[in-house]
């Protein structure tokens, strides 16, 4: 038996810091549409897709910041790209900047949202894995400041019964770190989506830049197969606002193998059938439940612990 989902990763090219919400929308309705001719049942689009990677530049006033932020989803200008998958009959995933105010204070995260065939909300994730800095980089070409803008994610990595699978989100960052995945196959992740703005050059580390590439995809495609996972991997792609992003969005299967991946650094649509049952036959190889060592492991750290000189 197979449990097959037609996935599209819907890779975003450079958006304009100037760009309306709405025009950004209209980009994305013309993937949900091609997505829908090639039978997607899902389509992915990436990171804070809605507008500029704004955590690049410094922002001073709040009203300014503000701005960048969605405080409904949907809201009005998103409202269309929910009516149009709904009417199409296709769910998506899709990455904002949130603004909410909670226990009477307002709170920014890096988020995003999994949504039904119907329309309807599914799951909802913020954030984990902060990279960058909070205070201004005179030096840098250009800045990082996600850890000035956005709170950590205040929910644990969390899995949803959608698309007759189990369906985990990381966020960027996120999937850089083995416990990202680790936590979400412990909860039974055979899907795992994820946004992206990466930058091919860190201004601190300017000698890995080479490597950029490869490190994206060696993450990845450990932490599917490590996993047991399919992981769809969607870039915001291009030189925005003076900053230049790989693309490489990736469908990567629980093999580790990369099926499709994106050619250029624009609007770029992907698509594989993802056959689910591939993941349970990985999971049913590793057999977390009975042979993972956990008794043996012996007292897990939560910090590196400093190792004495010999
Ligand atoms: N948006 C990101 O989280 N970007 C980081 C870069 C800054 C290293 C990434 O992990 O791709």
């Amino acid at each position: 038996m197979s449990r097959i989902v037609t996935i599209g990763a819907a890779q975003s090219g450079p958006i304009l810091r100037e760009e309306s919400r709405s025009a950004v929308v209209e980009r994305q309705i013309q993937q949900l549409r091609e997505a829908h001719r090639q039978g997607c049942d899902l389509v992915v689009f990436p990171e804070v897709a809605l507008t500029a990677f704004f955590p690049h530049w410094w922002i001073e006033d709040e009203a300014e910041l503000d701005a960048w932020f969605e405080r409904e989803m949907p809201g009005p200008e998103t409202q269309p790209l929910f009516d149009e998958a709904a009417r199409l009959g296709i769910g998506f995933h899709l990455g904002y900047a949130e603004l909410t105010f909670e226990g009477g204070k307002k709170r920014r995260f890096n988020s995003a949202i999994l949504v039904g065939k119907d329309g309807q909300k599914i799951g909802h994730f913020r954030k984990i894995h902060l990279p960058g800095h909070v205070e201004y980089r005179p030096d840098n070409p250009f800045q990082n400041l996600e850890k000035r803008y956005f709170e950590f994610g205040d929910r644990p990595f969390e899995t949803w019964r959608a698309f007759g699978g189990v369906v985990g989100i990381q966020i960027c960052n996120d999937r850089r770190w083995s416990e990202s995945y680790r936590l979400l196959a412990l909860k039974g992740a055979e899907l795992v989506l994820i946004g992206y703005n990466t930058p091919d050059h860190i201004p601190e580390h300017p000698h890995m830049d080479r490597l950029t590439n490869f490190q994206h995809q060696l993450c990845m495609q450990s932490g599917a197969y490590q996993n047991a996972c399919w992981i769809v991997a969607v870039a915001k792609a291009g030189i925005e606002e003076g900053v230049s992003m790989i693309g490489l969005s990736s469908i990567i299967a629980p093999s580790g193998e990369i099926v499709a991946q994106t050619k250029t650094l624009g609007d770029e649509l992907i698509v594989h059938a993802c056959d689910l049952d591939d993941s349970k036959a990985y999971q049913e190889l590793f057999e977390f439940g009975t042979n993972r060592r956990i008794q043996h492991y012996g007292p897990i750290a939560t910090q590196a612990a400093a190792v004495p000189p010999p």
